[in-house]
């Protein structure tokens, strides 16, 4: 199965590496806009040699309580740094936002993948998906960024997870987004507690069938770390062996801070399902 991500190819039958490169403040400290662009595509283009298949820019941090990001400051992060990438790099760019404005625009800019944490739920961001052409991500997220860990309560993880998907994916389709330019992602961390997400992530198989392929954001989330009681630094060892877990329960794309290893890690459970 391959993606057309505008003009370039996304390979889903062997697993891929999602490189993040965040462009939001916390990322972007001080000094002039020109040297943390330059900084931003030297880094993307260490984690292209560190063999990543796609580029994720995100320009709206999603971290639990993140304040929300104007439109136009995200336009001002993001845009620039698509549009290099997209001209340089050999790699499918994907843009990590849920506002249409950011989509029609990183679109024509040359981004490959869509990437929305919400789904495409926000108002005038399905159309402007279908009239994109792209191949999307639809993640699972439970209520809003701001308040999404408050006690999150389910009766049945993956079952509501699934069926979230599920009818995503039939919204998306009413739209002329096929399943077959569609990848699923249930949203670790967001809106879920530590069993939630173990419960995802051992059932992950379950949502492969849904369309062309599922995605997986792990890389140094916190359930790693209160798994190992350990400082987002220190969370390296903890986020390969779910993203090898991951892998092995189908997913097929790996979305990671760490690509160099997590390249490695994959290539032993590619070399050991492909034998015998
Ligand atoms: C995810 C994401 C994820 C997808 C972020 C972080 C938070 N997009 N964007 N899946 N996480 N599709 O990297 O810790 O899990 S931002």
């Amino acid at each position: 199965m391959r993606l057309d991500c505008a003009g370039k190819a996304l390979d889903l039958s062997r697993p891929a590496v999602m490189g993040v490169l965040n462009v939001t403040p916390d990322s972007f400290s001080d000094g002039g806009r020109y040297l943390q662009w330059d900084a931003a595509l030297r880094r993307a283009e260490t984690m292209v040699e560190e063999g990543a298949a796609l580029i994720d820019v995100g320009g709206e941090s999603t971290r639990p309580g993140a304040p929300p990001v104007l439109v136009q400051e995200e336009l001002d992060r993001v845009l620039p740094v698509v549009e290099r990438l997209a001209r340089e790099l050999p790699v499918p760019i994907s843009v990590d936002t849920s506002k249409p404005e950011i989509i029609r625009e990183a679109t024509r800019a040359g981004a490959g993948l869509l990437n929305d944490v919400r789904a495409l739920r926000l108002p005038g961001a399905l159309e402007a998906a279908a009239a994109s052409g792209l191949p999307v991500c639809l993640m699972h997220l439970r209520g809003e960024p701001a308040t999404m860990q408050q006690e999150p309560v389910y009766a049945d993880v993956v079952a509501e997870v699934h069926a979230f998907l599920a009818e995503r994916i039939r919204v998306c389709e009413s739209v002329g987004i096929s399943r077959e330019r569609i990848l699923v992602d249930p949203g670790f961390g967001f809106g879920k507690t530590l069993d939630h997400n173990l419960l995802l992530l051992r059932h992950l198989n379950r949502f492969t069938d849904l369309a062309a392929g599922v995605l997986v954001g792990i890389s140094r989330k916190s359930m790693i770390g209160a798994l190992l009681n350990a400082p987002i630094g220190e969370r390296l060892s903890g986020s390969l062996a779910a993203a090898v877990i991951a892998f092995w329960q189908g997913a097929s794309v790996i979305r990671t801070h760490d690509v160099r290893e997590t390249v490695q890690a994959l290539r032993v459970c590619t070399a050991a399902r492909a034998a015998g």
